[in-house]
């Protein structure tokens, strides 16, 4: 399903008609009318373009998607896939939440991935609460890059509850590492180097702590610090970090492999609201990504946490800070590698830095205003921005509750004092939009097709669910002149953001392969007891520890029964033998609390204490064949 460039050649500002059309909500309630009543086959409009349009977004049943959509869950934890532009959600992905259908969190394979990566104080302080388990707050998630766009490699997320980063592999859509940044507070903006290659994923610590942060300094904001971290994507390992005055919010990477930028509020290094938002400048922070590789190599860093940190405050070799107005939120580099939009968030604006500029900046040529190309007035509350490839950006106005279209030409031609006016057109969204995200649109191969609008309220959009609402992700579409709303969809906590990737660029398998890393640990212990899995099943003992291999094949278990001492560790291998495409079991322990995902081809563990005496059937969890109610067997625990 594609559809036709209508209008992209003819994207002039006719003043006349924007100021009868543009942004009022009178025009958006008319056009929203005739999208609706298009839908159900009446047009308000009555015009076939009406009629024609409205079909725009929608794909028929059986028909699939042209991109991936893949989707934040905020506070929820976990990674969405949709299809897009159907915005039928298709799948989810556990990284910092706990799945109860995919056992995540409860398997082996699970455990050491949520395990394996954070810092020694953090394994101690779970071990302490015999937990492996920390909620999570999964705010940006992006996919790696080759030469300016995504090359379907992995998808990197933050969690920002926990100052963590996690990978998903995009081979098998699941979760392979997860690490804890030390020094930091709150991982929140996430961008990976688009050039290159990922390479370095760039996560922003967002709120200023002492380093190290061990009861020192507690009430001498001062010393409290913000840390910007350069992670090898490859290896998920910390490169080096950077110490920065005042917040890190976002960031982004240029598409010449030499900069980061990211927005910083806080300026004032205040720790309530209102010492935070009294100056009435804070700053866009350039990383100099070379001379901190220099810095690195000469040994100019302290090493806190195992890592090298460098002084990149202000007056540092690395960094330059570029005055912008009062807490700039969303940070976002242009298709064209030519601009990067910092976004006002209190103020009305958008700051564009041109990143040509960035070089005579640190070589002390220009001053750091200097590398401002266009500052346009947007509307109240610009967050986040989004481009078409074609010279346009699309800005979420939070305030306004509305996304502007502005030409970034225009306003860098009006920055010169140039009387034209780079806003084309405002619409309505409903309500409160935060992040949006177009097609490719991070990419150099942003194709100007879609835009999602992830706003935070839904408000009276759909039936009322009780105190909390849903949240409402709209689909525009940007293909012609005029922005249109095509498709809306609610969506539990949060839409934070979300990347929309052309579907050819994700391959995904459809089995695993049998020797799949994911559970090499499984593969070794097998070994070690004369085990091949997929083939053998056997109870293995050793002292008070059972190991039980079994595999699976619809409608079986290779074991229809094992007998175990109350008091037992016991440790369950199942091993799906299924080749065929869709055809996951599943292994339910009843009334113990065990369950986990097994894919074809795959092989999950999990480890409990048989503490229960007496007769505990195992099942199948996921519906596989005409007779998966009896693919189950027994667990007998003789008790002690
Ligand atoms: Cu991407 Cu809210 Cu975390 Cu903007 S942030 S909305
Ligand atoms: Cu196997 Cu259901």
């Amino acid at each position: 399903m594609s559809k036709k460039d209508e209008n992209h050649e003819d994207e002039q500002v006719d003043i006349a008609k924007r100021g009868l059309l543009g942004g009022t909500a009178k025009f958006a309630a008319l056009a929203g009318a005739g999208t609706l009543a298009g839908v159900t086959g009446t047009s308000l409009l009555g015009s076939a373009d009406a009629q024609a349009s409205s079909a725009k977004g929608s794909v028929a049943p059986g028909d699939l998607d042209d991109y991936y959509g893949f989707w934040s869950s905020g506070q929820a934890g976990e990674m969405r896939i949709l299809g897009m532009p159907s915005m039928r959600e298709l799948m989810r992905i556990p990284v910092f939440n706990r799945c109860s259908a995919t056992g995540w969190g409860a398997t082996n394979e699970s455990r050491k991935i949520l395990t394996d990566g954070l810092l020694p104080e953090t394994k101690k302080f779970l071990e302490d609460k015999g937990e492996v388990w920390q909620n999570g707050d999964l705010h940006h998630p992006h996919m790696s890059f080759t030469d300016g766009t995504y090359d379907g490699r992995y998808l990197f997320m933050n969690d920002k509850a926990n100052t963590r980063v996690a990978r998903v592999r995009c081979d098998v859509m699941k979760c392979d590492k997860i690490i804890e940044i030390p020094n930091a507070s709150d991982i929140h903006g996430l961008r990976p180097q688009k050039y290159p290659r990922t390479g370095y994923v760039f996560a922003n610590g967002e709120h200023r702590v002492p380093i190290p942060n061990d009861g020192r300094d507690l009430d001498d904001p001062s010393k409290y610090h913000a840390i910007f971290t350069a992670i090898d994507g490859d290896k998920m390992e910390v490169a080096w970090q950077v110490m920065v005055d005042g917040n890190l919010d976002n960031c982004d990477a240029d598409y010449q492999g030499k900069y980061a930028v990211a927005t910083c509020y806080n300026s004032e290094g205040g720790v309530t609201l209102a010492e935070m938002v009294a100056a009435e400048q804070d700053w866009a922070v350039i990383f100099d990504i070379k001379r901190i590789e220099e810095g690195v190599k000469k040994g100019d860093f302290k090493t806190y946490g195992g890592v090298p940190v460098l002084d990149g405050r202000k007056g540092s070799p690395y960094t330059r800070y570029v005055p912008v107005s009062n807490s700039p939120h969303g940070c976002n580099t242009a298709p064209d590698g030519k601009y990067i939009v910092i976004n006002g968030k209190l103020s009305p604006t958008a700051t564009v830095l041109d990143v040509r500029r960035f070089a005579d900046l640190f070589n002390d040529k220009i001053e750091p205003r200097g590398v401002v190309a266009a500052e346009p007035e947007l509307g109240l509350g610009p967050l986040h921005t989004a481009f078409d490839g074609k010279g346009n950006a699309f800005t979420t106005l939070f305030l306004d509750s509305q996304v502007v279209k502005w030409n970034v030409q225009k306003a860098v031609d009006a920055y010169a004092g140039k009387d034209v006016n780079p806003i084309l057109e405002k619409i309505d969204v409903q309500y409160q939009p935060g992040h949006n995200h177009s097609s490719m649109g991070e990419t150099k191969e942003a194709d100007g097709q879609w835009l999602v609008s992830l706003n935070k309220f839904s408000k009276d959009r759909f039936i009322n669910v009780g105190p909390l609402k849903p949240e409402n992700e709209q689909l525009i579409d940007i293909s012609s002149k005029k922005m249109e709303i095509v498709h809306d969809g609610p969506t539990f906590a949060e839409p934070h953001d979300c990347i929309i990737v052309r579907a050819d660029i994700v391959n995904p398998d459809s089995l695993w392969s049998k020797t799949d890393p994911m559970w090499a640990e499984a593969s070794a212990q097998a070994k070690k007891d004369g085990i091949t899995l997929y083939q053998d099943s056997k109870v293995v003992r050793d002292g008070n520890k059972v190991r039980v291999y079994m595999y699976s094949a619809a409608p079986n278990f290779s074991m229809t029964d094992f007998k175990v001492k109350q008091g037992d560790e016991v440790t369950v291998y199942v091993s799906n033998n299924d080749k065929i495409d869709d055809l996951t079991h599943g292994f339910t322990l009843a009334n113990y609390g065990v369950a986990m995902e097994v894919g074809p081809q795959a092989t999950s563990s999990i480890t409990f204490t048989a503490d229960r005496a007496g007769v505990h059937w195992f099942y199948c969890q996921w519906f596989c064949h005409a007779l998966h109610m009896e693919m189950r067997g027994r667990m007998l625990v003789e008790a002690s």
